[in-house]
């Protein structure tokens, strides 16, 4: 049931803010996108503020010429009338994964609504509607769309489709219920084309991005009877490749997809001593659990997180000692 509060606030509110988390992947731009169209359809007026451009993989979105990276901009629509702003966070498991920057940012609107669907989310804003058993927050919006009886457009659909899509890795994680099912049906029915976006988030490699696999390939290890695998991704690497950082999505779900491995680990080196590390798993492992040792969050069986003052030796062998005992 979405909380009668929330949809109290989207009703009552004119001007919106909506932000979605840091480095975001499909259902975070594609809910920001829907959301938008969703919410203009019942005559509000929509700003999507992200922190950075958008990711090439996600350039075909359509509708991106929403999005926004521009403070000076954001600071204008606070200005431009007397009128308050709402806030709306989607797809955000923690009040920092918006952004310390977009957070200042956004710091007078009010009330602020929040619609989440990860494991690990630390309660924010004024009211909230987050549900863990939801496969995406994309799945969420069609909800809310439907209970504001809004009209969701073609672009509304396809954005909807991808947020759900991408974050049930093409409906086949445990998130994946019939409800998630039926709504991506209604989308299609909306004159979206499942292999159109497939095809665009799976068949999508530049040369460079190729080359980038086959190093990350290159570096597997299987440990523990090949229960874990681990993957790392040195700076080396990019520069070599000419690859781009945003090119290693999906990775991960290469070792990932070997029978025996319970847990897959991708360690990423960032600049002075920042390495950044994802954690997919299948069955009962709950990475969630690990990431929160780091600050970091997800769900169940994806999670990530970043650790200061290391490198890709040093963490593995710190995040290893703590995966053993999940086995
Ligand atoms: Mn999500």
């Amino acid at each position: 049931m979405i909380p009668q509060q929330v949809l109290d606030d989207l009703r009552n509110s004119s001007r919106i803010v909506a932000v979605t988390h840091i480095h975001p992947d499909g259902d975070a731009l594609g809910s920001l996108l829907a959301f938008a169209s969703i919410m203009e359809s019942l005559g509000k007026e929509v700003f999507c503020l992200l922190e950075e451009p958008v990711s090439h993989l996600y350039s075909f979105l359509p509708g991106q010429e929403r999005l926004s990276w521009d403070f000076k901009e954001v600071r204008a629509f606070f200005e431009k009338t007397g009128e308050k702003v709402t806030g709306v966070s989607l797809d955000c498991g923690d009040a920092w994964r918006i952004g310390s920057n977009i957070y200042k940012e956004i710091s007078a609107a009010t009330p602020f609504v929040v619609i989440d669907h990860h494991a690990s989310h630390k309660k924010f804003g004024n009211s909230s509607w987050v549900d863990e058993h939801r496969s995406s927050t994309g799945e969420m919006l069609y909800e809310i769309a439907e209970a504001l009886s809004a009209e969701i457009s073609w672009e509304a659909a396809y954005n909807l489709y991808v947020a759900i899509m991408t974050d049930t890795g093409s409906f086949r994680y445990e998130n994946t219920s019939s409800r998630t099912m039926h709504i991506a049906a209604e989308l299609l029915e909306k004159g979206v084309s499942a292999e159109d976006v497939a095809a665009r988030i799976y068949d999508n490699y530049s040369p460079a991005r190729l080359c980038l696999l086959q190093k990350c390939l290159g570096s597997v290890n299987l440990l523990e009877n090949s229960q874990i695998a681990v993957m790392t991704l040195s700076r080396e690497m990019l520069a070599t490749t000419g690859a781009l950082i945003d090119d290693v999505e999906n990775f991960i779900n290469i070792p990932r997809a070997v029978k025996p491995v319970k847990v897959a680990m991708f360690l990423k080196e960032g600049s002075g001593g920042q390495v950044s590390v994802s954690l997919r798993a299948k069955g009962e492992v709950d990475v969630s659990k690990i990431a929160g040792l780091f600050g970091g969050g997800g769900h169940h069986n994806a999670a990530g997180f970043q650790i200061n003052g290391s490198t890709l030796e040093k963490a593995e062998a710190l995040i290893l000692k703590l995966l053993r005992k999940e086995l």
